[in-house]
C-alpha cells in the first residue's frame, strides 16, 4: 500500500479472467490499485485489512470491466471512401472496385499526399471516438502507404498518437496490404524491392511491434506473405495474418505455422484451418465490421473455432473501405447478431482474447498484477454491452489508474 493506492467500492466487476462465474463476475466487490497497477480484486468482505485503511471510492453500484482493446485498426490513413461505398450501392463488388483501381489503392494515393501532422489529426477524431467507449489499448497499421516514405509516416503517426491522447499504441506493419499502382502486375517485385527493405527499415526505427499481411486473390499469395514472415522472425516480430476474408487460400494454416499470434477475419477459414490455428494457440480475430459493410453471407466458422478452443477476439477493423466503423459496442452486437457469439463471447473479445491476439500479458482483465485500464459502466449486467445498439453506458475510464 502507498500513496498511489486507491479503493473502489460499490461496484460489481467482470474480471474476465476464466473462473466458475460467467464473466468473472464478482459482486459486491471491491478494486484496489496502486498507481498504475490493479493491487487487489475481490469481495469486499474479503478486503485484506492493509488496504482497509483506504479512502473509499463508491462507483454506486456500477459495472467494472476491463478496458476495451482494440487489436486490429486501420486508423491513420488519408481520405475516405464515401464514394466508393456510393459506387457498391450502385451495384459494384468490392473486388471490382478494387480492381478498378478503387478500394486500398484509392486510400494509398490520399495516404501519400497526408504529411505527418495531417495523418495525426485525421486519425484523433476515429481514436476519440473508441475512447468514448473505454477503449486503452489500440492496434494501428500501417499498409496505405506501400512506399518506404509513405509506410514509415504511417506508424511514426501511430506512435504519435500516444503522445495526444491516454492510450496505449501497438503498431503493425501492413506493407503487404496491397500492390501499390507503381508495381502492378509485380507482387513479387513489391515484395521483395519494396515491402521487405521497408519493413527492416521501419524495424530500425523501432516503429513496429508485429508484422501482417493480406493474404487474398486481390492481394498476396501465401508464398509472398511467407517472404515476409520470414524476415519478421528474423527480426524477433511477432506475426498477424488478414486469412480467408474473401476465399480460403490457406492464410490461417500457414499463419499457425509461423507461430502467428493471430489470424484475422477468416470468414472462409475451413475446420483444417481452424485445427492449425488451434494446435499453434493462433488467436481467430472475428471482424464483423467488414463481414457487415461488404454483405458477406460466409460467417466465420465459430462452432469449430468453439469446438477446438481456439480463443475468438473481436476488433473493430476500423478502415475507409470495408470497415468505416469506430465503435467496440458495436462490434460486440454484431458478433453476436450476425456470428451468434454469446455476449460473453463478445465481451473477452474485446478484453483478455483482444489482448492475447496482441502478445499482451499484462492487459484485458481485472486481476492483480494487470495494468490499471479499466471501464465503469452505467450498467447492471455485462450483457448490457452487447445488447443494446449505439448506445454508450460509459461512465468512466481509468487508464493506467488515472481517470
Ligand atoms: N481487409 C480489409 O477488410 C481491409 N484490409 C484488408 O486487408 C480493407 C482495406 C480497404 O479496403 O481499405
Ligand atoms: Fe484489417
Amino acid at each position: 500500500m502507498t500513496d498511489n493506492s486507491k479503493l473502489y467500492v460499490d461496484l460489481t466487476v467482470a474480471t474476465m479472467t476464466p473462473s466458475e462465474t460467467a464473466y468473472g463476475l464478482i459482486e459486491d466487490a471491491a478494486i484496489v490499485t496502486n498507481g498504475a497497477q490493479i493491487e487487489w480484486v475481490g469481495p469486499l468482505v474479503d478486503l485484506p485489512a492493509e488496504h482497509a485503511g483506504l479512502t473509499r471510492d463508491s462507483l454506486g453500484g456500477r459495472l467494472v470491466t476491463p478496458g476495451l482493446i482494440d487489436c486490429h485498426t486501420h486508423v491513420v490513413h488519408g481520405g475516405d471512401r464515401a464514394v466508393e461505398f456510393e459506387m457498391r450501392l450502385n451495384g459494384a463488388s468490392y473486388e471490382e472496385v478494387a480492381r478498378a483501381g478503387g478500394g486500398i489503392v484509392s486510400t494509398v494515393t490520399a495516404t501519400r499526399a497526408a504529411d505527418l501532422d495531417a495523418l495525426i489529426a485525421s486519425a484523433l477524431p476515429r481514436v476519440d471516438a473508441l475512447l468514448a467507449e473505454s477503449v486503452t489499448v489500440l492496434e494501428v497499421k500501417s499498409g496505405y502507404g506501400l512506399d518506404r516514405e509513405t509506410e514509415l509516416r504511417m506508424l511514426r503517426a501511430a506512435r504519435a498518437l500516444e503522445q495526444h491522447r491516454p492510450v496505449r499504441v501497438l503498431t503493425t506493419f501492413l506493407g503487404a496490404h496491397a500492390v501499390p499502382v507503381e508495381y502492378l502486375g509485380s507482387p513479387d517485385a513489391y515484395i521483395d524491392d519494396m515491402c521487405i527493405p521497408t519493413l527492416r527499415a521501419a524495424h530500425n526505427e523501432g516503429l513496429v511491434d508485429a508484422v501482417d499481411g493480406f493474404c487474398e486473390g486481390i492481394a498476396f499469395l501465401p508464398d509472398q506473405i511467407a517472404r515476409v514472415f520470414d524476415v519478421a522472425q528474423e527480426l524477433n516480430l511477432p506475426l498477424k495474418l488478414h486469412a480467408e476474408q474473401l476465399s480460403n487460400l490457406g492464410g490461417a494454416k500457414l499463419a499457425a505455422s509461423y507461430g502467428a499470434m493471430s489470424a484475422d477475419h477468416i470468414e472462409y477459414l475451413d475446420e483444417d484451418g481452424v485445427i492449425a490455428m488451434a494446435k499453434a494457440g493462433t488467436v481467430a480475430v472475428v471482424l464483423p465490421g467488414a463481414f457487415y459493410t461488404l454483405r458477406e453471407t460466409q460467417a466465420p466458422p465459430i462452432d469449430a473455432l468453439r469446438k477446438h478452443g481456439v480463443p475468438m477476439a473481436l476488433a473493430s477493423d476500423c478502415n475507409p473501405g470495408s470497415s468505416p466503423m469506430t465503435s467496440l459496442l458495436l462490434t460486440m452486437n454484431m458478433a453476436c447478431t450476425l456470428f451468434r457469439m454469446t455476449p460473453e463471447e463478445a465481451l473477452t473479445g474485446v478484453t483478455r482474447h483482444a489482448a492475447a491476439a496482441l502478445g499482451l500479458t499484462d492487459c484485458g482483465q481485472v486481476t492483480p498484477g494487470q495494468r490499471a485500464d479499466l471501464a465503469v459502466w452505467d450498467i447492471k449486467h455485462p450483457a448490457e454491452l452487447a445488447y443494446r445498439i449505439g448506445f454508450n453506458p460509459l461512465h468512466t475510464r481509468i487508464f493506467g489508474g488515472t481517470s
